[in-house]
């Protein structure tokens, strides 16, 4: 069912092979006209647009729209006791990892009494909108919270469409997540109008602008976050999920079978690919695909995933080649199972996060490595990165010049001033020297 794409014997470059694997389009635009409407709706109407928008597309109409501290304790108090153990322990790893995230504050003596300090400044305030339709992930919460607590961001808002099974409530699992984590301002709403209020604030709600969404959502979501962007910031735009795994002969197919099913399982569009240089190892893992395609819990959806053109088993003649190939596909999981899985990672520029050796399945980074799973999808890992505390700090220069530093280069603003035909600038230094 999966396809096999032969590429020994072929010297392809990047683009083409890039081509043989085409990603799932999905076309962010056309809900923009939609999303603008629910913004604007929410921008001139508040609170009232609000509920509307929510019985009319969660077919609910929240009680509050600020959840009540009650119930966030009530969701805590009633969160299945094996998976708060799991939540807690992913919050203590992901608390960890994300540490190492947070650079240092350097100072650069550029000359005498001339210093550039380079300090790394939190975002004040960030609005985390969590889905609330066909995939609800507690674990994101973790993924999303943590590294923005770690980076010392103040106050952090969080969105989450109104349940109709839970009596227009946000989902208890993620209120109880939400809770351990001491995150208290949560809104049941959803969708695009949830990132306008975000955006916007919501006077009449109490609702503060954010300067910065980040979090997942379905397309109206995404085409919103791209209609207020400028306005607040955005994290990157989530896609369908990938899965690249380059292994050899000596890789596990039972292994590597499960893996991609794992990946495969989030969306009918998720991309699952293997590049091997093994023959053997390939016809084994399709074998091993097809029974599982069959026997697991979302058997239409991840035989949808493993059939579409976005995923595959590639031939390839040798692991550069399957490095070459995985750096033109920019994976979000890039797993290795090789002999020297080391020898394969020096060649490896694009990947979102990379998994090393036979015991570091993407599902243990989806939950409890410590790493972060929310990862650039689509190709985006050619130039952007996952999700860290960096997402959440911006460098600022100081710039600290004593009089005498000053003077060694009023010359040089003088000259660049002129060149410029921009003389107060070079007036602005003069005249902390006139009279000398
Ligand atoms: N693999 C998903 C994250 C996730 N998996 C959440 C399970 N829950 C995208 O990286
Ligand atoms: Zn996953």
């Amino acid at each position: 069912m999966i396809q096999t794409i032969d590429l020994r014997g072929t010297r392809l470059s990047p683009a083409e092979l890039l081509a043989a694997v085409p990603r799932a389009l999905t076309d962010v635009a056309v809900a923009s006209d939609v999303a603008a409407e629910l913004i604007d709706d929410v921008r001139t109407r508040g609170v009232a647009a609000l509920l509307d928008q929510a019985e009319r597309l969660d077919r609910v109409r929240p009680e509050h729209v600020r959840v009540p501290a009650e119930q966030i304790a009530e969701a805590v108090a009633e969160l299945d006791p094996a998976v708060r153990v799991a939540i807690e322990e992913t919050i203590r790893r992901v608390r960890l990892a994300s540490a190492a995230q947070v650079p240092p504050r350097l100072t650069t003596t550029i000359a005498e009494g001339a210093e550039i300090t380079q300090r790394w400044q939190p975002i004040h305030r960030v609005g985390l909108y969590v889905p609330g339709g066909k995939a609800v992930y507690p674990s994101s919460v973790v993924m999303n919270v943590v590294p923005a607590q770690v980076a010392g961001v103040t106050q952090i808002a969080l969105a989450s469409p109104p349940q109709s099974h839970f009596g227009g409530r946000v989902h208890p699992t993620i209120l109880a997540v939400a809770g351990l984590l001491g995150v208290d301002e949560i809104y049941a709403m959803g969708g695009a109008g949830a990132v306008g209020a975000f955006a916007y604030g919501v006077p009449d709600l109490g609702l503060d602008p954010v300067q910065l969404v980040t979090g997942p959502g379905n397309v109206y979501v995404a085409a919103a976050k791209r209609l207020v962007r400028g306005q607040t910031g955005i994290d990157a735009e989530a896609g369908p999920t990938d899965i690249l795994v380059i292994a050899d002969e000596t890789a596990d197919p039972e292994f590597v079978a499960a893996d991609l099913v794992s990946q495969a399982e989030h969306d009918e569009l998720a991309a699952a690919v293997l590049v091997t240089t093994s023959p053997a190892l390939a016809a084994n893992v399709e074998a091993r695909l097809g029974q599982l395609a069959q026997s697991t819990m979302h058997s239409e959806r991840v035989s949808a995933s493993l059939s579409g053109t976005q995923s595959a088993i590639v031939l390839v003649d040798d692991l550069a080649t399957a490095a070459a190939f995985s750096n033109a596909f920019g994976p979000e999981h890039l797993e290795i199972q090789t002999t020297d899985p080391d020898a394969v990672l020096e060649n490896i520029e694009n990947a979102g996060a990379i998994f090393i050796g036979p015991h570091s399945p993407v599902s243990l980074g989806d939950y409890a490595a410590g790493s972060n799973h929310v990862l650039p999808t689509g190709g985006q890992s050619r130039f952007s990165s996952g999700l860290g505390a960096y997402t959440f700090l911006r460098p600022q220069q100081v710039v600290r010049y004593s009089k005498e530093a000053l003077r060694t280069v009023a010359a040089h603003i003088g000259a660049l001033s002129d060149a410029e035909a921009l003389p107060a600038h070079g007036d602005a230094v003069r005249v902390r020297f006139v009279g000398e």
